[in-house]
């Protein structure tokens, strides 16, 4: 953005723009984002989505288009929130609601699933020119030694070695690429937390596998080969190594979003205290309140990013 008085430059403020990291992508004619059902050919990406400045994703298409319908009204929108409509309504595989300068998506459960989201989801705010843009996962997880409902921002996302990375196979050698996330934007989630009543809200590693059960050190799965002690004795490891949560998806989201330069943050509301319990008992009505944590914050935070109060 160039701001000047006659033709004095006074200020210079660089905006960080989308970007990809593949030299293929400029040579293609047409790109087709398969999965969400849009294309360079068949859709005007930029007027469609230019104006983007969060995305919010997570996992359930349902919650994600009860948290469009719930930010068209923290926003004070005009028009019915029913007519909110899913732009990938040709295909089942994600849903997407976009709210104002609000981009709402599912990516389904796990590592591949929002992997290919995110793919398509970069690419596309690549081609609409989007600039600006903060993204953020909205989830639910296990809590390792916090009180259920706690919301967990992410510090580190880390793998089940608790090591800060993710590993891809590419062309069948290992990639290792780091899932540093951005840490003021998570200072100022977390002050945005403090600032929202009856919201614990803590700091802490995320831990990201790629099984709900026994990944998870789960006892409760059709398959377990490990003793109560043996799962104690790692999640104690996990607590040791700063891990305050356990889900499926914040490693390969850092690690892609930190890649293309998209600030990005993790925050989810953990279930239950793994070292309680491994099943999720909890009364579904608690469980509809706990999964509202994560989407109070983001309304709090794009509000307040929006000079909306
Ligand atoms: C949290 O919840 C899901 C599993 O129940 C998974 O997608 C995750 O990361
Ligand atoms: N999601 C997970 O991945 N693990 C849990 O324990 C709860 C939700």
């Amino acid at each position: 953005l160039l701001e000047s008085v006659g033709n004095e430059r006074t200020d210079y403020i660089e905006h960080e723009v989308v970007h990809v990291k593949n030299p293929h992508l400029d040579s293609m004619e047409e790109d087709i984002l398969y999965h969400f059902n849009l294309g360079t050919k068949t859709h005007n990406l930029q007027s469609m989505f230019g104006d983007i400045k969060f995305v919010c994703v997570g996992g359930s298409g349902n919650r994600m288009k009860a948290f469009a319908q719930f930010m068209h009204r923290e926003l004070g929108l005009i028009g019915d929130t029913t007519d909110i409509e899913d732009i990938c309504a040709g295909t089942d595989r994600y849903s997407m609601y976009k709210v104002g300068p609000v981009l709402s998506i599912s990516h389904g459960m796990g590592v591949p699933s929002i992997s290919i989201m995110l793919h398509e989801l970069i690419k596309l705010l690549y081609h609409a020119k989007c600039s600006d843009v903060t993204l953020i996962r909205i989830g639910t997880s296990g809590g390792v030694g916090l009180e259920p409902g706690t919301v967990v921002i992410t510090d580190r996302a880390v793998d089940s070695f608790f090591r800060p990375q993710f590993e891809q196979v590419v062309l069948g050698k290992v990639i290792v690429r780091s899932t540093e996330l951005d840490a003021n934007l998570a200072q100022e989630l977390l002050q945005c937390a403090t600032e929202i009543p009856n919201l614990p809200t803590v700091i802490g590693n995320t831990m990201c596998t790629h099984d709900f059960y026994e990944g998870q050190g789960r006892l409760d799965g059709a398959l377990c080969s490990f003793s109560t002690e043996e799962k104690l004795e790692y999640l104690r490891k996990a607590h040791e190594a700063g891990v305050r949560n356990i889900e499926m998806e914040s490693t390969v989201f850092a690690a892609m979003c930190r890649i293309c330069g998209l600030k990005a943050a993790v925050v989810c509301v953990t279930l239950l205290d793994r070292f309680e319990g491994d099943q999720i008992s909890t009364p579904h009505d608690v469980l509809t309140e706990y999964q509202q944590r994560p989407q109070c914050l983001m309304s709090h935070f794009i509000k307040k990013r929006l000079g909306l109060f």
